[in-house]
């Protein structure tokens, strides 16, 4: 009789109690397998495990308080979907976000990510429903012997601040220099765009010898021109160097850097001809040419003298006139075979009328063409072949003579002994 009494309350109560808990708890089967670590990256007890369960989805947040009150955050209110087959689990090695000690301030860099200092903490679970309905757990941890050491950045210099990375030969390249106070930390440097494009940049091989230790560390950036990969877009980038240590704190450092006239330069002679004024020339007459440029890159192409024009005596040579090589120019040069240099003869890529003048520097624009013409008197037969072989080129002075640059549109001269 008894028994059919409870049978019949049960009946009746469990409802109700189901009905007055509402659903199931929001976060439920919360555990840290430990209750202490010494984050330094050791081996030994440097990492817990958290596990929960979250039964609805909701913000959850994963904070630590020591005994003064100051609060350090893990994860704040990061979204999450309910938990249906497994508990959620992380890791945490004693890093939280960024915070300073009383005292602290560093012009040079943020602290972005940091361990925990040692002490006792107490740490809450939090999930946080969007009905404002919020749950949380709590425990206390110790850390012990954590490497507390912070991987400082300073002095992050880019000099020059505004590059041109064209292969011009002037302001090519960036050099990027910062000093790291600690040793085992990963360095990285790298450019970011506004629209979050990063760019990442390599270290100068000359000081990988120091890889690991404290030091100054060189970056050298020339924005892949010199890969042939077209450098990022004109503009003022921003520039992080970033520390992070073996523990996982995390050092970050900025300045910017321009860049200005950037991309790859392409100069052609146009349709690969050129206009000879003979293929034979009676001794003390001379050979004159024309031809076309054509700047089919992004990139504005520099030059140099002597003049389009210019006549040379065939005994003299670019160096003769003064007009030396300048690495990353570019000239027109004509070669024959008996010719006991390079391409003896070069002028600039165009005139006065076309070419523009930076920084005391001058330059044929981007998709822009210049008519170049120039003579040689030959003063005798100067070799053994005659007739020789007469070509032009586009010389990229120091860099490259491109294929498609180099014997354009050959003459067969013959110079007539009178
Ligand atoms: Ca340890
Ligand atoms: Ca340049």
């Amino acid at each position: 009789m008894q028994n059919r009494y409870l049978l019949l309350a049960l009946i009746i109560v469990l409802p109700l109690m189901l009905t007055a808990c509402g659903e199931q708890p929001l976060l439920s089967g919360v555990s840290f397998d430990r209750d202490l670590i010494t984050p330094n990256a050791d081996g030994h007890t440097d990492v817990l495990k958290i596990t929960y369960n979250l039964n609805r989805s909701a913000e959850v947040s994963i904070f630590f308080e020591d005994d003064d009150g100051n609060r350090f955050a893990f994860r704040d209110r990061a979204y999450r979907g309910p938990s249906v087959q497994q508990p959620y689990e992380v890791l945490f090695s004693g890093v939280v976000d960024g915070y300073l000690l009383p005292g602290e301030s560093y012009d040079d860099f943020d602290v972005k990510r940091r361990v925990l200092q040692d002490g006792e903490y107490v740490w809450t679970v939090e999930a946080n429903e969007k009905t404002g309905h919020t749950e949380q757990v709590t425990g206390t941890l110790t850390i012990a012997d954590a490497d507390t050491a912070l991987p400082e950045l300073r002095n992050l210099t880019v000099s020059p601040s505004v590059f041109t990375p064209n292969r011009d030969g002037i302001n090519d390249r960036a050099r990027i220099n910062v000093y790291l106070s600690k040793a085992d930390t990963t360095l990285s440097v790298y450019l970011l765009d506004q629209g979050g494009t990063r760019y990442p940049v390599e270290r100068d091989a000359q000081t990988l010898a120091r890889a690991g230790q404290p030091g100054v560390y060189a970056f050298d950036y020339d924005a892949g021109v010199d890969d042939g990969v077209r450098p990022p877009p004109d503009g003022t980038y921003a520039v992080y160097a970033e520390a992070r240590d073996r523990v996982g704190q995390l050092v970050v450092a900025t300045t910017t850097l321009t860049i200005r006239d950037g991309g790859l330069p392409m100069g052609y002679i146009f349709q690969g001809e050129v206009d000879w004024s003979s293929t034979s020339v009676v001794i003390g007459e001379t050979l004159v040419f024309t031809l076309t440029v054509e700047n089919d890159g992004s990139a504005p192409i520099r030059t140099s003298g002597p003049a389009p024009g210019t006549v040379y005596e065939s005994d003299q040579n670019y160096a003769t006139l003064g007009e030396y090589i300048q690495s990353g120019v570019f000239r027109v040069g004509i070669h024959c075979e008996n010719a006991t240099s390079n391409y003896p003869w070069r002028w600039a890529v165009g005139d006065d009328t076309v070419l523009v003048e930076r920084d005391g520097q001058r330059y044929l624009p981007p998709d822009t063409r210049a008519v170049v013409t120039g003579s040689i008197r030959f003063g005798d037969v100067m070799g053994a072949r005659n007739p020789q072989y007469c070509w032009a080129g586009l010389i990229h002075e120091d860099v490259e003579i491109s294929p498609l640059n180099d014997r354009v549109d050959p003459v067969s001269l013959f110079i007539q002994v009178p």
